[in-house]
């Protein structure tokens, strides 16, 4: 299904850097609103090697141009398509695999400037999930489109999380940014079913705008959210979607660390 932004009522992202040093006023912006925005909040040297590699990838998956010189953005090979639902396709399995176990992946989820972040948000320290995505949208695929929805209608037990969405490329609105609404997370929204999503009234206002590499959106796991189609003439959309939880959530399905002994009522001995 098309996205378009101009169907809807937009307000730009709201910078919360100002509030970076202000811990009480962040995390009532984050309560209040359900979402944060910085705009470059990462260095180029974390962000970089991870547009590096997935780029290699995703060339050599046919999807998109060589990119040797590490450009902030990527343009589609003629005729790539992904095979089935997209997320189905087993070479984009096989990336996120790949590119979310690389070092540089890891450097840049474990940035102390993002656990900041989510600390004071969740008033702890938080840990990162063992599974998270790296978005490759092509342009002209509206069928690949990410419809609006909650993450706790897919992930109920996780009511705790809170997601980081990092574009790794240039991402005007055609190329299709992330979209949030305001304030959604204080109400359950109706999905029509798992692969559709929300309808979502057209006079409900969406918080977005143009964004880059180095720029983040946070929000919560029922934060209401989509991304806009990539009707782009040739840009592919790239993004990491990184969820993180509080520490010390109990009965963890997000971490590798729910079989260890003594979790999830394993005791250490086995039993
Ligand atoms: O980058 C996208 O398309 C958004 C992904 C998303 O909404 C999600 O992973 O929950």
């Amino acid at each position: 299904m098309l996205l378009r932004p101009e169907k809807y009522p937009l307000t730009p992202f709201e910078d919360a850097t100002s509030l970076r040093e202000k811990p009480e006023l962040l995390r009532a912006r984050a309560e209040e609103s359900g979402y944060l925005y910085f705009a470059d909040l990462i260095p180029a040297y974390r962000i970089d090697p991870v547009r590096a590699f997935e780029g290699r990838l995703s060339a050599g998956y046919g999807w998109t141009e060589p990119n040797p010189e590490n450009r902030p953005f990527q343009h589609v090979r003629q005729g790539a398509c992904f095979d089935g639902h997209g997320w189905d396709d087993p070479r984009f399995i096989q990336l996120q695999r790949q590119v979310c176990t690389h070092p540089a992946f890891r450097s840049l989820v474990l940035d102390e400037r993002i656990l900041r972040v989510l600390g004071i948000v969740c008033g702890e320290a938080v840990a990162v999930a063992t599974m998270n995505q790296c978005w490759v949208k092509l342009p002209g695929d509206p069928e690949h489109t990410t419809l609006p929805h909650q993450d706790n209608f897919y992930l109920p037990a996780c009511p705790r999380m809170w997601s980081v969405w990092i574009p790794l490329v240039d991402t005007p609105l055609e190329v299709g940014p992330l979209a949030v609404v305001p304030g959604s997370h204080n109400k359950v929204w109706r999905h029509r079913d798992h692969l559709h999503g929300i309808d979502v009234p057209r006079d409900v206002v969406w918080a977005t705008g143009p964004v880059h590499p180095g720029d983040i959106v946070v929000y919560g796991a029922a934060t209401v959210h989509c991304a806009w189609s990539n009707v782009s003439k040739s840009n592919v959309r790239v993004a990491l979607d990184v969820r993180y939880e509080p520490v010390r959530t109990t009965d963890s399905i997000l971490r590798a660390d729910v079989w260890a002994p003594g979790s999830c009522g394993i005791a250490s001995d086995g039993t």
